[in-house]
C-alpha cells in the first residue's frame, strides 16, 4: 500500500508542533510534511528528536503565497491536510488586525484552492477555535455546541470564523471533504510564553509580576495539548465528511484560579499577582460541550490538575527553550503591551 502523505500547516508552532511529533511517532508509514513560515511563533528546535526520522519533512512557505502552495500540492499530492497555521494571539489581533486577515482568511482560502485544484485530498481538517462562538455568561449550565451561532468578538476570532465559513463553503460548493474542529484553550509543552499559562509559569520562575487582566474572573476551559492531538487524529480518520466537532474536556477555571494554582505548585507568593487594565472586548467565558466528539470515541486523558502539574514540570525541565524565546523579539512585544 502506498504511504499516506499528511500536510500539517503551522507545524513549528505550539499545537501544530505537538501534532507533528505525535503523527511522526504514531504513524511511521505516513510521511508527515510540516509547512511553516517560521514567524515569531514558529521554531524548529522543538523537532530535534524527530527531524532525523525518514517520515518527517519540513517546507518553509507562507500559506498565503498562492504560487508556492499550488506548486507544493502539485508536487506532493497530499492525502490529508491538517491546517493549524494562523496568527493565534488575541492581544496581537487588537493592535495589528490586518495580518490576521491575510494569514487566517486568505491563507486558508489559498490552501482550499490548492486542495481543490489538485484533487486526491481525502480529508482537509481545519483547526478552528471556540472563540468563533463569541462568549458565554457565567451560568455554568450553558455550553457551546456545534450549533451555537458564530458571534466572534475579536479581530482574531472574526478571522477564524471567516476561515471556517470558507472551509464550509468549499465543502458545500465544490464537494471538498472537510472537517472543522473548534477547541477550547490549549496548554502543555512548547506553548509560546505570551499565552496565559506559559507566561505565568515563566514569570513566576523568574520572580516577576503576573499581569491578570481586569478582575481575573473570566473563565476558560482548558484542554491538554495531547488530548487535542488525539482528537485531531480521530477526526482526520473517522470524522464524518462536512461535520464540525467541538473539542474540550470540561476543565473550566477562572484566570485567577489558574494563576494561583501555578503559584502554589511552584511554592511562590500570590503577591506576584498584578491586576492590570482589561483586554478590550474581553470574552467572559468559554465552555465546550464535547458530546459529538465523544460519540466518535474521544475521551480526554488529562484532568486540569494532572495536566498543569505535567506542564509545569516540562517548563522546569526545558528552561533553555523558553528562556531563548523571552530574550528575543518577544521582549519588545512584552514591554510595549504591558507596562509592568
Ligand atoms: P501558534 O501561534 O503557536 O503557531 C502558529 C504557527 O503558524 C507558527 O509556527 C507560525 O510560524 C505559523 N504561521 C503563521 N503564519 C503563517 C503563514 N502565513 N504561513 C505558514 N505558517 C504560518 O498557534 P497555536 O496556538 O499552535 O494554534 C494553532 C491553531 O490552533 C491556530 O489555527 C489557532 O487558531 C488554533 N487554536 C489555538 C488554541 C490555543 O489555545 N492555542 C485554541 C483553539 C484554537
Ligand atoms: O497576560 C495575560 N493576562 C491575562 O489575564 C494574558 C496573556 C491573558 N490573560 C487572560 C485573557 C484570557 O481571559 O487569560 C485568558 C487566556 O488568555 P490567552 O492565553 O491570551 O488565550 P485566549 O485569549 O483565551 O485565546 C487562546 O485560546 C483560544 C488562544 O490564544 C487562541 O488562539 C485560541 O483560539
Amino acid at each position: 500500500m502506498a504511504r499516506k502523505k499528511v500536510l500539517v500547516t503551522g507545524g513549528a508552532g505550539f499545537i501544530g508542533g505537538n501534532f507533528v511529533q505525535y503523527m511522526v511517532n504514531k504513524y511511521p508509514d505516513y510521511d508527515i510534511y510540516n509547512l511553516d513560515l517560521l514567524t515569531y511563533a514558529g521554531d524548529l528546535t522543538k523537532h530535534k528528536e524527530i527531524e532525523k526520522k525518514d517520515n518527517y519533512h519540513f517546507v518553509k512557505a507562507d500559506i498565503a503565497d498562492r504560487d508556492a502552495i499550488s506548486a507544493l500540492f502539485e508536487k506532493e499530492k497530499f492525502d490529508y491536510v491538517t491546517h493549524f497555521a494562523a496568527e493565534s494571539h488575541v492581544d496581537r489581533s487588537i493592535t495589528d488586525p490586518e495580518i490576521f486577515v491575510v494569514t487566517n482568511v486568505l491563507g486558508t482560502q489559498v490552501l482550499l484552492d490548492a486542495a481543490k485544484a489538485v484533487g486526491g485530498v481525502t480529508k482537509f481538517v481545519h483547526v478552528s477555535t471556540d472563540e468563533v462562538y463569541g462568549e458565554l455568561d457565567f451560568d455554568p449550565t450553558t455550553f457551546f455546541t456545534e450549533n451555537t451561532p458564530l458571534q466572534p468578538n475579536s479581530p482574531y476570532s472574526a478571522s477564524k470564523a471567516s476561515s471556517d465559513m470558507l472551509v464550509r463553503a468549499y465543502h458545500k460548493t465544490f464537494g471538498l471533504p472537510i472537517n472543522i474542529t473548534r477547541c477550547s484553550n490549549n496548554y502543555g509543552p512548547y506553548q509560546f510564553p505570551e499565552k496565559l499559562i506559559p507566561l505565568t509559569i515563566s514569570r513566576v520562575l523568574n520572580d516577576q509580576k503576573i499581569p491578570v487582566y481586569g478582575d481575573g474572573k473570566n473563565i476558560r476551559d482548558w484542554l491538554h495539548i495531547l488530548d487535542h492531538c488525539a482528537a485531531i487524529d480521530l477526526v482526520l480518520h473517522e470524522g464524518a465528511n462536512g461535520e464540525v466537532y467541538n473539542v474540550g474536556g470540561h476543565n473550566e477555571r477562572t484566570n485567577l484560579e489558574v494563576v494561583k494554582t501555578i503559584i502554589s505548585i511552584l511554592g511562590k507568593s500570590e503577591d506576584f499577582i498584578e491586576f492590570v487594565t482589561d483586554r478590550l472586548g474581553h470574552d467572559k467565558r468559554y465552555a465546550i460541550n464535547p458530546t459529538k466528539l465523544e460519540a466518535l470515541g474521544w475521551k480526554p486523558t488529562y484532568s486540569f490538575e494532572s495536566g498543569i502539574a505535567q506542564t509545569i514540570q516540562w517548563y522546569l525541565d526545558n528552561k533553555g527553550w523558553w528562556e531563548e524565546i523571552i530574550s528575543g523579539e518577544y521582549q519588545n512585544y512584552f514591554e510595549k503591551h504591558y507596562a509592568l
